[in-house]
C-alpha cells in the first residue's frame, strides 16, 4: 500500500518525517516505495525548519497563516488553527498537484498530535478538504494523544483533544489512536526522546505497508495481505500494534529440534508474538469491541506453515469474536517472527470518551473565561473613555 502522508504541526511534522525515513528503509532493504510523498504543514517556521528528512522546499514543508501568526504557530489555540487551515488548505493541495505520480497513492495519512493548536485544528479541516478533493481515496487520521502529565498541567490540552476527536472521527474514514503515554510505560526515560517514540509510533506500518507491494514471488505469501485487505479494515476508531521475536540460528543438526518439537514451539512463538503484538497496541482497547481486525505473520518461508497463520487466527478470533478477520503472511523477515495486529471500527474507546466527558465542562469554563477577558477589556476602555487619545 502507498500513501501520501501529510503532517500537521510540530508532532505531525516529525512523524511524518519518520515515515519518509521508513520509506527510505524500504527501498533500501526491500526495494519498493511505500511513500509516494510527503508534506508538512505548519503555523510555526522553526518547527518546519527543525524537521531532518521531508524535502526542504516550501511545497514539501508548507507555512499556513503566515499572515495572522507570523510564523509563530497558534500557541495551542485550535479554534484558530481550525480557521488558518480553512483560508489556507488551498495552499497544500497546490503544493500536492505539482507531484505527477500522486495518483499513485492508494490512500491519505494526516498524522497531528490533539493536544497542540495546529495539531488539533488543522487535522480535521485537512482531512476533510482531502476527502472533498480526492473522493476515490481514502483519508486516514493517525492523532497522537498527550501524555499523562500534559493533561494534568494543562487543561487546554484536553479540551484540545475532545474537539479533536470529536471533529476528525466524523470526517475521516478511520482514526488510528496513538497514545503517547502508552510509549514510556516500560521505559520513563523516553519521555524526553520523542524521536524514539516516533520510530516505535511508525514500526508497526512497515510489514503492513510492504507486504502488498512486494513483485518477487519469492516475497509473495501464501496469503498476500494487500491494499484492499487494509481498506476493508480500516473503518473508525483504531488501534495499531506489532510485535516481534527473534528465531533461534541453530543451523547444524543437532541445534534442529524434531520435527514435531519445532512445530509446537512455532506456534507457540507465534501466539506469543501476536499477544505482544495486542497488549502493544497504540491506545488500550478492547478487542471484543472491535468489528473488523486485521493481522499479517511476517518470518523467513520455512517457518510459516498453514497450521501456524491457522492457530493466530483462531486466537484472534477468541479474542475479537465480533471482527470480521482478515490475514496474510510474508516470507520476509530474516531471523525473526513478527506479527502486525490491526483492530478497527472500535465500538467503544473508554480512553475517548474519558476526554469527552472531561471537557464538557472546560466548555463552560473556556466561554466563562473568554467573557471575563472580555468584559475585562471593555471594562479597561469604560476606564479610559475621558482621557484624551494620542493618535
Ligand atoms: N509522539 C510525539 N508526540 C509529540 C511530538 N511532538 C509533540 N508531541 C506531543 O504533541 C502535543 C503538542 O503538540 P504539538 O504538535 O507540539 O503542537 P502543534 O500542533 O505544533 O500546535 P501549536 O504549537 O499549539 O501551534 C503534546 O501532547 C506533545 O507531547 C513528537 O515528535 N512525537
Ligand atoms: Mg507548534
Amino acid at each position: 500500500m502507498k500513501l501520501v502522508v501529510v503532517g500537521i504541526g510540530q508532532c505531525g511534522g516529525r512523524i511524518a518525517d519518520e515515515f519518509v525515513r521508513l520509506n527510505k528503509r524500504a527501498h533500501r532493504q526491500r526495494g519498493i516505495e511505500i511513500i509516494v510523498d510527503a508534506f508538512a504543514v505548519n503555523t510555526d517556521a522553526a518547527d518546519l525548519a527543525g524537521l531532518t528528512t521531508i524535502k526542504a522546499d516550501h511545497q514539501r514543508r508548507i507555512l499556513i497563516g503566515g499572515g495572522r501568526t507570523h510564523g509563530h504557530g497558534v500557541a495551542k489555540i485550535s479554534e484558530l488553527g481550525a480557521e488558518i487551515a480553512k483560508e489556507d488548505s488551498d495552499k497544500v493541495i497546490e503544493a500536492m498537484r505539482t507531484n505527477e505520480r500522486l495518483f499513485e497513492a492508494d490512500a491519505f495519512l494526516v498524522v497531528g498530535s490533539t493536544a497542540g493548536g495546529t495539531g488539533s485544528g488543522v487535522t480535521p479541516v485537512m482531512v476533510k478538504v482531502l476527502k472533498e478533493r480526492y473522493m476515490d481515496r481514502p483519508v486516514y487520521a493517525l492523532v497522537v494523544l498527550p501524555f499523562e502529565h500534559e493533561e494534568d498541567v494543562e487543561d487546554r490540552a484536553l479540551y484540545n483533544t475532545a474537539l479533536c476527536l470529536k471533529a476528525v472521527s466524523s470526517v475521516a474514514d478511520a482514526v488510528i489512536l496513538v497514545d503517547n503515554q502508552r510509549y514510556i510505560r516500560k521505559d520513563t526515560s523516553l519521555k524526553s526522546n520523542m524521536t524514539r517514540i516516533n520510530e516505535m509510533i511508525v514500526e508497526p506500518f512497515y510489514n503492513l505497508l510492504c507486504a502488498g507491494e512486494e513483485q518477487k514471488a519469492k516475497y509473495i505469501g501464501t496469503r498476500m495481505l494487500d491494499t484492499g485487505d487494509i481498506k476493508y479494515t480500516l473503518s473508525g476508531w483504531t488501534a495499531i500494534g506489532f510485535g516481534i521475536t527473534r528465531l533461534p540460528q541453530g543451523n547444524l543438526p543437532w541445534e534442529k529440534p524434531a520435527s514435531y518439537m519445532r512445530k509446537s514451539q512455532e506456534t507457540q512463538k507465534g501466539i506469543q508474538v501476536m499477544d505482544e503484538a495486542i497488549s502493544e497496541m497504540s491506545i488500550a482497547c478492547k478487542p471484543y469491541d472491535a468489528g473488523r481486525a486485521l493481522f499479517l505473520l511476517a518470518a523467513p518461508a520455512k517457518e510459516m506453515s498453514v497450521d501456524l497463520v491457522k492457530e493466530l487466527c483462531d486466537f484472534l478470533k477468541n479474542i475479537a469474536p465480533q471482527a470480521i478477520i482478515r490475514n496474510g503472511d510474508y516470507p520476509r523477515e530474516k531471523g525473526h517472527l513478527g506479527v502486525t495486529v490491526v483492530l478497527s471500527q472500535l465500538g467503544d474507546v473508554a480512553k475517548v470518551r474519558e476526554y469527552y466527558k472531561k471537557s464538557t465542562g472546560l466548555v463552560k469554563e473556556f466561554s466563562q473565561r473568554k467573557k471575563v477577558l472580555s468584559e475585562r477589556q471593555q471594562a479597561d476602555e469604560e476606564a479610559a473613555r475621558d482621557v484624551p487619545t494620542l493618535l
